[in-house]
């Protein structure tokens, strides 16, 4: 019995070190422990040992099971501690991979050009103010002394949409300006930008739908001089200090006097030639249009409830396509509202 005890401590000691599983731990140990284990039949036959010897083989006995057990929770553990390992190992996640990289967007090419021109104004003191792109014809045309039979009204060049032509889509956005003088008295100074509308057809120069900028100034005793001061100072923060600018006169019914800019052309530097080529940028004309300016009509200032006795005023327009087409260098205005990528990406 006693070889018999020994040959299982040793056995079982070996067998338990290779076990590598929860699964085979539990397997030895019932061959083992169990009732129907090895040592329990060991045990059985205790009966046939004389009275001296069975303590002694009791004792034996258990030493060998303490000695199983102590085993047997070492290698638990270690299986244990072996299966997290592998789990871990598998499941890791290597924060040192570099990511996807994001593709950043950017605002519009009009919006930068936009948002550069409000920067401007804002410097300068302006305002800038915002309405309905649905107006009544009173604010498009009327107030702004553009009287009835005027061709500007014609149903061919604006989107009505009353039969009366009452209502409208705005042509321009002066009638953020009446809005803004029949709200507040002067001293005035804001731009309205936004859309606008007329029936052209598509080509690589109209647009149904395009951007404007307006601007007013209504203060005591603002001048002609205060016009061109406001709007080469503009100028020159747009094309830079050597920009070379003029003044033609102009009609427009809302401004009296009225006036042109035009900005002498960069490309041809106002010779209208390129290698004795007519300028592609400015079509031989030597200057390019830039906006139409005045000094607010009187009739349109007391329309407001502003004294014309008292105050005066100037106001100007540009489209803003055409600014940005000029600044980005592109040359089909149908690109600024594809909204293809692949054009966008290069500003
Ligand atoms: C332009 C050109 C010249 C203009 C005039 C007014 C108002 F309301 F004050 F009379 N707003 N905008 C104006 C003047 C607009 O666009 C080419």
């Amino acid at each position: 019995m006693k070889q018999q005890l020994e040959e299982i401590r040793l056995r079982a000691l070996a067998a338990l070190d290779e076990a590598a599983t929860p699964a085979a731990l539990e397997e030895l140990r019932v061959k083992l422990l169990g009732k129907k284990g090895e040592i329990t039949a060991v045990l059985k036959q205790m009966g046939k040992l004389s009275a001296e010897e069975r303590p002694i083989m009791g004792q034996l006995a258990n030493s060998v099971r303490a000695d199983i057990e102590e085993k047997l929770e070492a290698r638990k553990l270690a299986i244990n501690a072996a299966v997290l390992e592998e789990k871990l190992a598998a499941e890791a996640v290597d924060v040192t991979i570099p990511g996807e990289p994001v593709e950043l967007g950017h605002q519009h090419p009009m919006n930068q050009v936009l948002e550069a021109i409000k920067e401007m104004f804002v410097s300068m003191g302006y305002t800038v103010v915002d309405g309905p792109e649905v107006e009544l014809a009173a604010y498009n045309f009327t107030r702004l002394n553009i009287q009835e039979g005027h061709p500007s009204r014609d149903r061919s060049d604006t989107f009505y949409f009353t039969d009366d032509d009452s209502i409208l889509l705005r042509t321009q956005t002066s009638p953020m300006q009446i809005r803004t003088m029949e709200k507040m008295q002067p001293p005035i100074r804001i731009i309205a930008p936004g859309r606008v509308y007329r029936k052209d057809e598509v080509d690589a120069t109209h647009s149904p739908m395009f951007h404007q900028i307006e601007g007013l100034v209504v203060d005591e005793g603002i001048t002609m001089g205060d016009l061109k001061g406001a709007l080469e100072t503009l100028m020159r923060q747009l094309y830079g200090e050597d920009a070379v600018m003029r003044f033609r006169p102009h009609h427009f019914p809302f401004t009296e006097p009225s006036c042109e800019m035009d900005m002498q052309c960069h490309k041809c530097g106002g010779t209208g030639e390129v290698d004795g080529q007519v300028c592609s940028t400015c079509h031989g004309e030597g200057w390019i249009e830039l906006l139409g300016a005045g000094m607010v009509h009187p009739e349109v200032l007391s329309g407001c409830g502003i004294d014309p006795e008292k105050y005066s005023g100037f106001a100007f327009g540009m489209g803003l396509e055409r600014m940005a087409m000029r600044q980005m260098r592109i040359n089909d205005l149908r690109l600024i509202f594809d909204n293809d990528v692949r054009f966008l990406d290069q500003f």
